[in-house]
């Protein structure tokens, strides 16, 4: 018998509780035993629907590790764990409390305005609000320092970890330039955790841990590292997130009268979304990465194109997108694919080179009714709970077959199912 919105809220609450830590969660224990960027910020979302306080506090734990320079880390490594490679001796970035060296989507201006437009009590959010504030913009400051030193209005990714879609087709080209002269010898965990067909390969994971070496060669200087790179690319979905982070933050700013932060945000929201008509493609009727090292378009029709729609665009290319999703409907069973099932790298099993993803299909679908497009949205969200009924709470599916892969009793997904059903 299928369950009912009650009984799915209610598991969906198990699943997020069995895997909190007290002042974080972790995306799913054993696979990954720490505390992940942007995998905290949608959780907190999911949270506050039954504990505000606890939902504030996943964020501001997240805030407390940003680095003196702006940047926020992609892990924080609370506790040792053997479960999870590359750990903080492979890292050594010399923090306190180890982290990585590197970032992940800026969901955090986001979480924190919808936290604080939904917030009841009103007290504890403004408190938290007035902590979180000027952290996140100085994220925001050190994006558009470090990664645009061109000052083009978008950022670049120097590491496919940092996009959050690891193996996406869309850094392929870009990867294979990468070097693995002078590796260190490594031994994977995630391949004892989860199926390897689902992962990323050892030639992908090679080039992730030369990347991390060579970070760490040059002191993890993060003003340095972006020219430093062999990998550069300039990600739409990622823009898309950060943009919308400077605009939310800039709406919060303004109403507790932070001014200053206000103006600056905007300015990097408005100029952001200006920039991304660089990157549209009139042929596929979405956007495209754009390989910064080469100068170059990128040639792959991925998700990260899509989620542009959660920047807030022109009516026009909103529109264009919404034909996009319906010609990727018409080639699987369950929206969104992270990549379209008609390009010919496309595999239904691998991780992010087509499998669908709940966190993305929210952010699609927050986009989507942004520009009043409530239909798609809708249609966005049942197909997320068709994959939960068919699969339960997975890391990702297969979007033809609803096949449940990588970790199971996944957080984010639980959270996910938590906003979609309040
Ligand atoms: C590397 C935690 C994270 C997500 C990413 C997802 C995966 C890590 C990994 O898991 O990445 O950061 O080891 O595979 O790709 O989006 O934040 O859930």
């Amino acid at each position: 018998m299928p369950e009912n919105a009650d009984q799915l809220i209610a598991r969906a609450i198990e699943i997020v509780t069995e895997n909190d830590r007290g002042s974080y969660t972790v995306p799913t224990k054993g696979l990954y035993p720490y505390q992940w960027n942007w995998d905290s910020c949608l959780t907190a979302l999911g949270q506050a629907h039954f504990d505000e306080a606890r939902a504030w506090a996943e964020i501001e734990t997240l805030m407390a590790h940003q680095w003196p320079c702006g940047m926020v880390p992609h892990i924080i490594f609370h506790e040792e764990s053997d479960s999870y490679f590359p750990g903080p001796d492979v890292w050594r970035t010399g923090r306190p409390v180890p982290t990585t060296g590197i970032t992940q989507p800026a969901v955090a201006g986001f979480a924190m305005a919808r936290l604080f437009a939904r917030a009841k009590d009103r007290a504890l959010a403004t408190r938290s609000v007035r902590k979180l504030l000027p952290r996140i913009s100085a994220w925001h400051d050190w994006f558009y320092r470090t990664r645009d030193p061109e000052a083009t209005g978008l950022v670049a990714i120097i590491h496919p970890w940092e996009s959050g879609r690891d193996n996406s087709i869309d850094w392929d080209a870009a990867l294979a330039r990468v070097p693995t002269d002078g590796l260190e010898p490594f031994t994977r965990q995630d391949i004892l955790h989860a199926n390897p067909d689902h992962r990323p390969t050892q030639a992908q994971y090679d080039r992730y841990i030369w990347l991390v070496q060579h970070f760490r060669s040059l002191g993890w200087d993060t003003e340095r590292l972006h020219d430093a790179s062999p990998f550069r690319v300039v990600d739409p979905g990622f823009n898309a997130i950060l943009i919308r982070a400077c605009d939310e933050l800039a709406n919060v700013a303004e109403e507790l009268g932070e001014a200053e932060l206000a103006v600056r945000n905007r300015t990097y929201a408005q100029r952001g979304r200006a920039a991304l008509n660089s990157l549209w493609n009139a042929d596929l009727g979405q956007y495209l990465c754009f390989d910064r090292a080469i100068s170059e378009q990128v040639n792959s029709p991925s998700v990260g194109g899509i989620l542009t729609v959660f920047a807030g665009l022109p009516k026009t290319r909103v529109a264009h997108l919404a034909t996009r999703v319906e010609e990727l409907a018409s080639r699987c069973g369950y929206l969104v694919p992270s990549h379209d099932p008609a390009a010919a790298a496309f595999e239904a099993l691998r991780y992010w080179r087509g499998p669908a993803w709940l966190v993305v299909n929210y952010l699609i679908a927050d986009g989507f009714r942004l520009a009043e497009h409530a239909e798609m949205a809708e249609r966005i969200d049942a197909d997320s709970l068709r994959l939960i009924a068919e699969s339960g709470f997975a890391e990702y599916y297969d979007p033809i077959t609803a096949e449940p892969c990588g970790g199971g009793r996944f957080t984010w997904t639980a959270a996910m199912v938590l906003e979609i059903l309040n």
